[in-house]
């Protein structure tokens, strides 16, 4: 079949709009016509050339939501007209690390995934005869794409796809991040590096879990006013301190029980490791850093009891996590609404990407 998906055809190039060809599902997967997007930084992050992984030309996007069209062979937990969010951590309950009860990461695809390939290490897309590469495992930048059946989650169908998509990395992410990575406790005290798309979900997960004080931490000070609305108490700006990590470590009374790096920048993980309080403060890193960087910290900063953690996808596990926090969504417990910032169509997504560079946006989210 046909679909129109924005191609990324080099790094460091804006998408272009074509209309490509699309294989069937095979054994074990399933045809997904996606209905809305978001562009999350790491989309931004892959298409600069900064992803050691990234792989061109390809097809973007992997925070989405829609409805599957077809199955493939011996598909059995999904069936045309299901909604769905596709997972770029997917969920087959039977690798070891599945098994395990200890991690989100499911191995059973990675391996095909990393090369934007489907699991039998061949591509669905194609334009004029050449291969168009699969991203994350999604290619949400595409209006039908071919997912794995371990790789999508099946969610209610009341909730709206331009809102719900958002549930397909950025709310995940931050809401998970501080419920299963950290498991914050009522009244522990959190500072969040980076108030964008992720920061955002890090804050309002945290009021969830009744931190007392939320302290917000980014460069551009329209952030404060968004962190307000979801529950920051205190914002700090890094360029009005001479020293981040002692003005927190002051206004806390010795550090933060958890931070949160959602910048991906690495000096900038070395902070959030650093405001944290002595002898049991926790830093979970979020933030994808460009190929090569690497962190640092003095190891006494370790030797005296602080913890370095990371966290992928929140720590949830896709097929089973990802509905439950749809239903959050629809009963309020979390809100997603505000943070859609702007509604693109698939001709304008490369103004997505620059709003994003600018600031300018918490989420925008391609309409199909
Ligand atoms: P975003 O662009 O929406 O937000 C980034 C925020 O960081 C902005 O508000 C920016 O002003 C702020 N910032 C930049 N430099 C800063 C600095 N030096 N100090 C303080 N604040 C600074 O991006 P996003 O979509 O929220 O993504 C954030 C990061 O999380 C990216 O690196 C992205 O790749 C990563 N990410 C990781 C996961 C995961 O599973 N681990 C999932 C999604 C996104
Ligand atoms: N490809 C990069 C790593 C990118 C990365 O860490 N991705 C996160 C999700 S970011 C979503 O916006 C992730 O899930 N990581 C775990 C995994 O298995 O990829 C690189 O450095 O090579
Ligand atoms: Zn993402």
């Amino acid at each position: 079949m046909k679909t129109r998906a924005a191609v990324a055809f080099e790094a460091k190039r804006p998408l272009e709009i074509v209309e490509l060809d699309l294989e069937g599902p095979k054994a074990g997967e399933v045809l997904v016509e996606i209905m809305a997007t978001g562009i999350c930084h790491t989309d931004a992050y892959t298409l600069d050339g900064l992803d050691s992984e990234g792989i061109f030309p390809s097809i973007l996007g992997h925070e989405g939501c829609g409805v599957v069209r077809e199955v493939g062979a011996g598909v059995t937990s999904v069936k045309p007209g299901d909604h769905v969010i596709p997972l770029y951590t997917p969920e087959c309950r039977q690798c070891k690390m599945c098994l395990s009860g200890k991690t989100n990461l499911c191995s059973a695809i990675r391996a095909t995934q990393g090369q934007g390939l489907m699991p039998d290490g061949t591509s669905r897309f194609s334009y004029k005869g050449e291969t168009i590469y699969h991203y994350m495992g999604c290619s949400t930048f595409s209006n039908f794409t071919v997912l794995p059946e371990i790789a999508v989650a099946k969610i209610r169908e009341d909730a709206p796809f331009d809102t719900t998509c958002y549930v397909g990395c950025g709310v995940t992410t931050g809401v998970g991040a501080v419920t299963n990575t950290a498991k914050v406790q009522p009244g522990d005290n959190v500072v969040v590096f980076g108030l964008g798309g992720i920061g955002l979900n890090v804050i309002q997960g945290a009021k969830l879990a009744g931190a007392d004080r939320i302290v917000g931490v980014d460069i551009n000070p329209s952030k404060e006013e968004w962190g307000r609305k979801f529950g920051m108490t205190d914002f700090v700006n890094p360029k009005e301190t001479s020293n981040v990590v002692e003005h927190l470590v002051e206004m806390l009374d010795g550090g933060a029980d958890y931070s949160f790096d959602c910048t991906g920048n690495t000096d900038v993980m070395r902070d959030a490791l650093e405001c944290c309080h002595k002898g049991w403060g926790t830093s979970i890193i979020i933030g994808v850093a460009e190929a090569g960087k690497e962190i640092a910290t003095r190891p006494f900063q370790l030797v005296t009891g602080r913890n370095w953690r990371g966290t992928a996808f929140g720590g949830a596990k896709g097929r089973t996590d990802v509905p439950k926090i749809v239903d959050w969504y629809m009963t309020g417990k979390i809100e997603i609404d505000p943070m859609i910032t702007h509604r693109l169509s698939l001709d304008e997504i490369n103004k997505g990407f620059d709003l994003m560079h600018a600031g300018e946006s918490i989420r925008a989210v391609v309409v199909y």
